[in-house]
């Protein structure tokens, strides 16, 4: 970048993750439309919350009225939609805070991406795994219904690609499995790792 000169700062992220008392992660939620990846996001982010835990969860819904308002669902307009939100996890995890995601982030590519952006170590890549028939059926928003009948293209799991995670720090099966027992298997397999105290 020309012209542009990085400047450091007298408050650091490590001064400010001390002032905090937290280590600061992304922790990265992926799935299909329907897989759950919200409602494991919120409802860990509830279990550090209760823990004093300074958290933000970055939501896909939320984050398209917003921010990302201007995409779509193309190829193209993921991945933009996807960098976007690896950067604002980036200054979050810079600010100190214990940042949760739930997009589908449907390409391994930009996934990597906010991986090697936020750094290994300080990102944690959770596949939220439930099978297209179990999303399907779910179909909370009647999304899929209206995916099938054509009334919306590149439709995740229909006609646009999901590629699934190879080798995510954390695999979560999500077909029947209650809530709360999800996050204390997460809530465990961030403690093993030495991610949360
Ligand atoms: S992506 O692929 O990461 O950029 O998608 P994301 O920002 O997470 O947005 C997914 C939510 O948008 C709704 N929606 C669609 N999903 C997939 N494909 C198409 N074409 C689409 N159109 C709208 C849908 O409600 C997704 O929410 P979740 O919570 O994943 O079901």
């Amino acid at each position: 970048m020309s012209n542009i000169v990085w400047h450091t700062h007298a408050v650091d992220k490590e001064s400010r993750a001390e002032q905090k008392g937290q280590k600061p992660l992304v922790i990265w939620f992926t799935g299909l439309s329907g897989a759950g990846k919200s409602t494991l996001a919120g409802a860990l982010e509830q279990a550090l919350a209760a823990e004093d835990k300074h958290t933000y969860l970055l939501d896909g819904d939320n984050v398209r009225h917003g921010l990302c308002g201007d995409l779509g669902f193309d190829d193209a307009a993921r991945q933009e939609n996807i960098r976007r939100v690896g950067e604002v996890a980036k200054l979050m995890v810079d600010a100190g805070l214990i940042v949760l995601t739930a997009f589908i982030s449907p390409f391994r590519a930009e996934r990597e991406l906010v991986r090697n952006l936020v750094g290994e170590g300080e990102f944690v890549e959770v596949f939220v795994d439930a099978p297209l028939s179990v999303c399907e059926e779910r179909d909370p928003k009647g999304l899929y219904k209206k995916a099938r009948a054509g009334d919306i293209r590149n439709f995740t799991g229909i006609d646009s690609a999901y590629e699934a995670p190879q080798q995510p720090e954390i695999h979560l099966l999500n077909a029947g499995k209650p809530v709360d027992a999800l996050v204390d298997e997460l809530i465990t397999a961030l403690r093993l790792r030495g991610l949360i105290e």
